[in-house]
């Protein structure tokens, strides 16, 4: 949009008077941010009405992607970004003598996610508005997002994350389209006298569903597309009877929490209810939309709709749809079957067993019980037509419920047309391996979309100094097409190019380490390799291999006080789900090693250890940018993308990396000389689960570095670990390793050493950093996203000469 400074001032004025009564010299920095907040909103609420206009005129197919988290951060310079005018703002707010950075820290991060699954969810967000492409979103209104975490005594403790205290400038509240949905009671089925059969109700349970809209504003075009997040709250009309506390509090617990687990099933029928809130809200909006829009015959929604459903938490999305299409649409089972599978499609995150859905069929039976018929009918007619066909034991593995479960993967993949893995690896274990028995049945359903980031939010925003850079080298199309990068190669043999590199990487991590100073009072020397593994802490994520070597390179110097290295500094950032002890314990160690390494006078600035407290989006903005290595070292074939590794990548820090993952894709775009690899293969993992003969205490007893680094933690060497120490040695050793750290330890301080070889060529490791930041361009998630939209959903990019 086109805005001028005197006029940004002169609504930024008016809205302080407006909405506080105020005036920039009396405004206090919370309400600075909301009356800054809500002229960002003006700019857009038009361009957003127009769009939904013209999607409404144009009646074009749009995506609903339906998703249990979101994981936006912060909005406000990424709405500034897109609307084109975050230079205008920056500058008008400067003559006013205030610091946008100063403003933007105020706002909240939107944490209602956990990790990569909700943060991919928001890049496709942001890339699906930016390429012009119709993806709304579908989730919870979460009261309380991720916990915060404060690091007491080195242990971590969650706090309460209630980002809703002051309003939330971005959201508008739709009362008018609020929807009911219903839990329990007992449903029969009756024959009307043409011979249906019509489902009834009694007894149930009767909830109200709020929408909250949130804008998802496009990059410097006119597509404005929606995150729909439900709010559950008491139904006005609800009959006296119900009318109590007890009734409100179980309604409004619906939407006050997300689970804060990343990679894990929790059973808990809570957990049921909001997936069929959310799931049921969303699509009976769809559809009330869709006909009061008067856009065609219910029975042809296949051709304006595709429903998107990420991971197994919105499985339900199948018979929920069946339902509506069914019971309150009149249409017989085989065209709502048709349908449905025409409208769905299913993204797989994770193969590890422990994060597979499984519900108890009586749970669904009690909590849902005409969904519970009609995923047994889906069940039942797919066994009958499959018989004559295939072998028993193939239906048999593949079926829906089964064991007095309902397994929510086979109804995700059987109910939709499309199922689709993260990155090629991951795409190819589900077709071999995990999803074989469904890749014979439905072989033309499985494909890879490999992960991809917002680069706007993981560049633009969060690495001014390295756009600026960028700019001056190879003109501004890389930030309309990431690929453009490209051009940057050829400044691979200039000087001066390598030299502005490494400054923009130094000046960075003065700024890290100016955070960290203030943060965790440690003084850390920019000069050193920023060495950074930030992720959930997850036992198959490896962060504990890590630690090993941080030891390894502690213990060296103390055997050789005046060893010569290259400094390093290790960052870590970490939360771990409140019920995972094991997780914790890995936390509270670190943090012990933390203490031990950095008050030890013989190390001197050699080595220093940094665990950032509460881990999240924005402090992921001011890490990466600063990293000149991101360590990318899960056990291979455990972590299905990873994200981070890409934001590294664009942001110009070499990876340190197991072939798993998306570190496969990212080998082949830098090549192999620009990222170090180590470890075991797939393939020589599931070798060794298929021999069982993997020993990790023969490693402990014959490896005698590996022996004192695992001492360590049980002789006292690292203090205040009495508990945890001893837990982390059993692990690696009684309990055989379960994550083969012995087994890629050698490895690793191979790939390590390798690592600050280079470093100490300066200009060999700006050379490689720069080849990272040429061939990221594929990772764009606006790349992803266009995949998506073409193999999948069908749907078009909105043409801007319209
Ligand atoms: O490898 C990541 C992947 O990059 C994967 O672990 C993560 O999804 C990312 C985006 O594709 C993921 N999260 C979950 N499963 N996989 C998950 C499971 C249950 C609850 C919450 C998150």
């Amino acid at each position: 949009m086109k805005l001028s400074k005197t006029q940004f001032r002169k609504d930024f004025e008016q809205s302080l008077t407006s909405e506080f009564a105020t005036d920039v010299a009396k405004a206090g920095i919370t309400e600075t941010f909301a009356a800054l907040s809500s002229v960002v909103k003006q700019y857009y609420t038009q361009i957003w009405q127009g769009d939904n206009q013209y999607k409404d005129r144009s009646q074009k197919k749009q995506t609903y992607y339906f998703s249990i988290e979101f994981l936006p951060g912060k909005m406000l310079k990424s709405n500034l970004l897109n609307l084109g005018i975050l230079s205008t703002v920056r500058e008008g707010l400067q003559e006013l003598g205030i610091d946008l950075e100063k403003v933007a820290q105020v706002e909240p991060d939107m944490a209602i996610g956990n990790g990569g699954l909700g943060r991919l969810a928001s890049c496709f967000m942001d890339s699906a508005a930016s390429t012009g492409l119709p993806v709304n979103g579908n989730g919870i209104r979460y009261r309380y997002g991720l916990f915060k975490q404060k690091i007491i005594d080195g242990y971590q403790v969650e706090l309460p994350d209630s980002w809703l205290n002051n309003v939330n400038p971005w959201e508008v509240r739709r009362a008018d389209k609020a929807i009911e949905v219903t839990f329990g009671g007992e449903t029969w089925l009756e024959e009307t006298e043409d011979g249906r059969l019509i489902p009834r109700y009694r007894n149930q349970e009767r909830v109200l569903a709020v929408p909250y809209d949130t804008a998802m504003v496009g990059f410097e075009n006119t597509r404005v597309n929606n995150m729909c997040l439900w709010r559950s709250e008491v139904p006005q009309d609800l009959d006296v009877k119900f009318q109590n506390m007890e009734y409100m509090r179980q309604t409004s617990m619906l939407s006050a929490e997300l689970y804060p687990d990343d990679s894990n099933y929790d059973g808990r029928l809570l957990r049921l209810k909001q997936e069929y809130f959310f799931v049921s809200a969303g699509l009976q909006r769809i559809i009330r939309h869709y006909k009061s829009n008067k856009i065609a015959p219910i029975a042809q929604i296949a051709d304006y709709i595709a429903v998107h459903i990420n991971d197994t938490h919105p499985a339900l999305c199948v018979p929920e749809f069946m339902r509506l299409l069914l019971d309150e649409n009149g249409l017989s089972w085989e065209q709502a079957w048709d349908i449905t599978v025409k409208v769905m499609s299913y993204t797989n995150h994770t193969i590890l067993s422990e994060a597979l859905e499984k519900w108890p069929e009586e749970m669904v039976h009690t909590l849902l019980p005409r969904i519970y018929q009609i995923i047994n009918e889906i069940d039942k007619r797919r066994t009958d037509e499959l018989l004559p066909h295939v072998g028993a034991e193939l239906i048999h593995k593949t079926r829906i419920v089964k064991d007095g479960q309902i397994h929510m993967a086979n109804l995700a993949i059987i109910g939709s047309h499309s199922t689709n893995g993260v990155a090629k690896l991951h795409s190819d274990i589900l077709k071999d391996v995990e999803l074989h028995d469904f890749y014979q049945l439905y072989p033309e359903r499985f494909n890879n979309k490999t992960n991809g980031i917002a680069d706007r939010r993981w560049l633009q925003i969060s690495n001014a100094r390295l756009s600026k850079l960028l700019d001056e080298k190879i003109g501004k199309s890389w930030r309309h097409d990431l690929v453009k990068l490209e051009a940057l190669k050829d400044f691979r043999e200039d000087t001066e190019t390598l030299k502005q590199l490494a400054a923009v990487k130094l000046e960075n991590k003065k700024d890290l380490a100016a955070l960290i100073k203030e943060k965790n009072g440690i003084e850390v020397n920019p000069e050193a390799i920023f060495d950074v593994q930030i992720k959930r802490l997850h036992a198959y994520k490896r962060q504990l291999l890590n630690v090993l070597h941080i030891l390894k390179l502690y213990f060296d110097i103390k055997d050789q006080p005046d060893l010569e290295m290259v400094p390093r500094v290790f960052i870590f950032g970490a939360k771990a789900a409140p019920g995972y002890h094991y997780a914790k314990a890995i936390i509270k160690v670190i943090n012990e090693i933390a203490v031990m390494i950095n008050e030890d006078a013989v190390v001197k600035d050699r080595l220093k250890l940094v665990f950032m407290e509460n881990y999240n989006v924005s402090l992921a903005e001011a890490i990466i940018p600063a990293a000149d290595v991101g360590e990318q070292i899960s056990l291979a074939s455990k972590e299905a993308s990873g994200t981070s590794n890409m934001k590294f990548m664009l942001n110009g820090a070499l990876t340190m990396a197991t072939l798993d993952g998306a570190n496969i894709e990212i080998k082949e775009a830098c090549g192999d000389e620009n990222i170090f690899i180590f470890g075991l293969t797939k393939d020589e993992v599931y070798e060794y689960y298929k021999n069982g003969n993997y020993n990790a205490r023969d490693i402990y007893e014959q490896n005698p570095v590996v022996h004192r680094i695992l001492n360590a933690f049980i002789d006292g060497t690292i203090p205040n670990i009495t508990n945890e120490g001893p837990e982390i040695f059993e692990s690696l050793t009684a309990f055989n390793d379960e994550y083969f750290l012995l087994r890629d330890f050698n490895d690793y301080v191979r790939a390590q050493k390798d690592l600050e070889n280079l470093y100490r060529d300066q200009r060999a490791w700006a050379q490689a950093s720069l080849m990272n930041i040429a061939t990221s361009g594929i990772f764009s998630s606006d790349r992803t996203i266009r995949q998506y939209a073409k193999d999948i959903w069908f749907i078009e990019e909105k043409s801007e000469e319209v």
